[in-house]
């Protein structure tokens, strides 16, 4: 037995010193030290730049340093000094560069050319923006002609509202509704369960909540990485001695204790905040049991506090007037069983009963979730059941309470907001029919899952990538590849080369666009742009750096010139002058959603936002009863069921401290101890006994399936770590291979990918090898 030579224990805090190395290292490989410090002072400040890392809220009155270790690393990265020209695509074959692993493909720096792609000789070729788009437009067009469904628009969630709007409609105008967007893969479990529960599909959080609240309570969401500005809430929370209850298979350091980096006396003295007052282990897909148990305890409490005379720790108020169903789901829940709720959530009656004595004494409790709830097959009524919990004391519209969704990409919920959606029901049709004369198509487009099985059954014939790295993220990474290139037309419109551009369509083109943290000049002059964050607040945000080459084109300009070669019959758009003044693209979004946008371009500058209505803040109830829905949970476990086979162990996908969704900023994972290597899977001591595994040992990786694709992956180091018994962790992207397509949750189709079933199997080539 040897021990692993890539994990060692981290003792520290988030944030602290570590932050700041780790920053510094950045900086100094990246480039531009001077220029990008003076840059990072504008990072998130009402007249700067809004951050191209998380959507975290971005307060009114900002710290003078208004950013955390992963914002200003993305920044870095987008302003790097590094280059991918014309050069670099001569010296490299697109089968040589699908050898390199992602850090190396973006670590090549920004791109600077349109390039298409020539499969003769293996290379992208340097090619003018007017060649370009009149081919593109011929393509789609040709295509358009024979079936426009055939046609995917894939959106990431980074680009502005003003890009967004126009890509929606140049989709519809083509003639579908096939705009899958990243949050397929993230938050659409909210999208659709939030509307049915609260009547609104985003959160009901703002910022000041946390000022006022009395308990926060944490599920699945990895603070201290991916969105690590929140830890300033959730510090000046602890510090007034609010309960932070956190419920995580693993033990995520940003959850535990944090150093800001910002307080020199927290620096010079190492003081340190915790962060979580209460940390349960959940098994992963646990969570729905875990709630069961709290509101199971929770009843047990009240029974006893009406028995003794004591007031009812239920609002009975707010359950009558504004809910419906809540006999129903109480019934379930006293009918629950403690044991099978411990064994589907890990965890013990007593702590779910802790967890419910905290959550009984407050007043105002905000419930906070991420990935680790809504990537499930029952990631839906995961979702709802932290609904019905906060419901059962009223804890939905008053201040200091509410649900709060931490959204993923820095615009991903803004995109939905103007028209970024598979889904024509959730679009205002008849007010872009009568703004632009067209007759909007009905039927409902991909989400990313179904564009996915399009693409792999060859009924796709174009992607459009507006950025993101498609290919990388999805499941079924195999049966994507070798379909990819089956298309007739591929584009990508990106910043950085990775590896979802190295697989292309017969005419594949990779089109690189300003990032937002470059300066945009139009005809009128300097552009600003805007997006929607986390907590349903809209801001401008205004380049600051110089581009990082002349023959960039920005975002809406290259969706502009698209539409415009691919639909002359859209002539009631006026594409040109919205490139020229973006403030009338923002005018027309007025137009399409008064009620949101009404004034738009007078109030994005608002410090901290200005919020978009929110009728469940109110409590108005926008769902068809007019009420607040419970649910009643149709299973225990929110993962998929993996039968009484005891080697089937549940695969957690994880990212690390140091990456961006598929974006690799390099090899420490600090917080989790992990460091020089992304290929290592997180086993429990008793999985590792009974299936004979060693710390250190190399092992693969099988998905166990029902069908007939064989999912196998080699070369993981086993790291023996503090997770449940029964569930393993290993990075994304790394893992999409093992993850089955038709694997996602049920109503929303993001990919389940917090619960792939899995086998670890022993290598006895690699043992011999590293024996000897
Ligand atoms: N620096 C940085 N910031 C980011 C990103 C990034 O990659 N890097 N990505 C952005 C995007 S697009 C998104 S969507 C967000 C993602 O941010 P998060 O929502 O935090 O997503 P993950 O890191 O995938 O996983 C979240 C946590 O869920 C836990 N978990 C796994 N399974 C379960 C479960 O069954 N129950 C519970 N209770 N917990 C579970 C994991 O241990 C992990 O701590 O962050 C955004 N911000
Ligand atoms: N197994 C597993 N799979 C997952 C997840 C998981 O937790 N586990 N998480 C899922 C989630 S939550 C998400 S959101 C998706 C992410 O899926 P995507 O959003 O598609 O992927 P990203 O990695 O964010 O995209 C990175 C690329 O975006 C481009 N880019 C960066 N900035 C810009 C810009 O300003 N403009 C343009 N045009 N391009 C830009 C760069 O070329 C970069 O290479 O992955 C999903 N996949
Ligand atoms: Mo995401």
């Amino acid at each position: 037995m040897r021990d692993s030579d890539h994990y060692e224990p981290y003792e520290g805090p988030a944030g602290g010193w570590g932050s700041v190395q780790s920053l510094t290292k950045y900086a100094l490989e990246e480039g531009h030290v001077l220029q990008n410090s003076a840059i990072l002072a504008k990072q998130n400040k009402p007249d700067g730049f809004a951050c191209v890392s998380c959507a975290w809220a971005k307060p009114a009155d900002p710290h003078p340093a208004e950013f955390c270790e992963n914002g200003a690393k993305a920044t870095f990265w987008e302003l790097t000094t590094k280059r991918a020209g014309p050069d670099f695509f001569a010296q490299h074959t697109a089968t040589e560069l699908q050898t390199w692993p992602d850090y190396d493909l973006e670590a090549t720096g920004r791109l600077t050319h349109p390039m298409r792609f020539n499969h003769e000789t293996d290379r992208y070729e340097p090619v003018s923006w007017g060649k370009a788009f009149a081919e593109i437009g011929r393509e789609l067009s040709a295509i358009r002609a024979d079936d426009p469904k055939k046609t995917v628009f894939y959106a990431s969630g980074r680009a502005s509202l003003e890009t967004s709007y126009m890509y929606g409609l140049m989709a519809r105008i083509y003639g579908n509704n096939n705009l899958p967007d990243s949050s397929n893969m993230c938050h659409e479990s909210t999208s659709v369960a939030l509307p049915k529960s609260i009547g609104v599909p985003v959160g009901t959080v703002r910022l000041d909540d946390f000022e006022k609240t009395d308990a926060i309570f944490f599920f699945g969401q990895n603070v201290g990485s991916n969105s690590p500005r929140m830890l300033h809430d959730l510090q000046k929370a602890s510090k007034r001695g609010v309960p932070i209850v956190s419920f995580n298979p693993l033990r995520e350091r940003g959850l535990e204790r944090f150093t800001n980096p910002q307080s020199p006396i927290e620096m010079a003295t190492g003081s340190e905040t915790r962060i979580s007052s209460e940390y349960y282990q959940v098994k992963a897909g646990g969570d729905i049991a875990a709630i069961t148990g709290i509101c199971k305890a929770l009843l047990e409490m009240d029974a006893q506090a009406v028995e003794a005379g004591r007031q009812s720790l239920l609002d009975h108020a707010f359950l009558s007037e504004h809910t419906h169903g809540s006999s129903e789901f109480l019934d379930y829940v006293k009918s629950s069983d403690w044991d099978e709720l411990e064994r589907h959530s890990g965890l013990t009656s007593e702590a779910l009963t802790r967890a419910a004595t905290t959550y009984a004494k407050a007043e105002r409790v905000i419930g906070v979730y991420g990935m680790g709830l809504t990537q499930h097959k029952l990631g839906v009524t995961t979702v709802r059941m932290l609904a019905n919990l906060l419901f059962l004391r009223g804890n939905i519209g008053k201040d200091g309470a509410g649900i709060c969704p931490v959204r993923g990409h820095s615009n991903v919920q803004g995109q939905r907001t103007v028209g970024i959606s598979e889904k024509p029901e959730l679009v205002p049709l008849d007010k872009l029919k009568a703004l632009y004369h067209f007759e909007p198509p009905t039927e409902t487009g991909y989400s990313t899952v179904d564009a996915c099985g399009a693409i792999i059954r060859g009924e796709v014939s174009a992607f459009i990538g507006l950025g993101g790295n498609f290919l990388r993220a999805v499941p079924e990474r195999e049966l994507m590849e070798q379909a990819w290139p089956k298309m007739r037309l591929t584009v990508q419109i990106a910043t950085k080369l990775n590896r979802g551009q190295l697989f292309n369509g017969e005419v594949a083109y990779l089109l690189p666009c300003l990032g937002r943290i470059e300066i945009d000049e139009q005809a009128s002059g300097t552009q600003v742009v805007t997006m929607e964050d986390s907590t349903s607040c809209i801001h401008a945000s205004r380049g600051f750096a110089k581009p990082a080459s002349e023959h960039l084109l920005s975002e809406p300009r290259i969706v502009a010139e698209i539409a415009k070669a691919t639909l002359p019959d859209a002539i009631h758009v006026p594409w040109s002058d919205w490139v020229d003044d973006y403030s009338k693209v923002r005018d027309a979004i007025e137009d399409t959603y008064p009620e949101i946008f009404e004034n738009f371009n007078a109030r994005m500058f608002t410090p901290g936002g200005f919020p978009k209505p929110l009728a469940a803040r109110h409590r108005e109830w926008n769902t068809e009863n007019g009420k607040a829905n419970f649910v009643v949970p149709e299973a225990l476990s929110a993962s998929f069921q993996t039968g009484t086979e005891p080697d089937v162990l549940r695969l957690i996908t994880l990212r690390s401290n140091d990456q961006f969704n598929t974006t690799v900023y390099g090899y420490s994972d600090r917080f989790r101890g992990i460091n020089g290597t992304r290929m290592v899977v997180l086993m429990n001591t008793l999985d590792m006994e009974r299936l004979d595994i060693q710390n250190g040992e190399i092992v693969a990786m099988e998905t166990k399936a029902n069908d007939h694709v064989h999912r196998r992956m080699e070369g993981f180091e086993v790291v023996n770590y503090n997770i449940p018994s029964g569930c393993v962790g290993a990075y994304y992207p790394e893992c999409n291979a093992l993850i089955p397509l038709w694997q996602h949750a049920d109503e929303s189709k993001v990919p389940a990918a917090k619960s792939v079933p899995v086998r670890v199997v022993k290598m006895q080539a690699a043992m011999d090898q590293t024996a000897a």
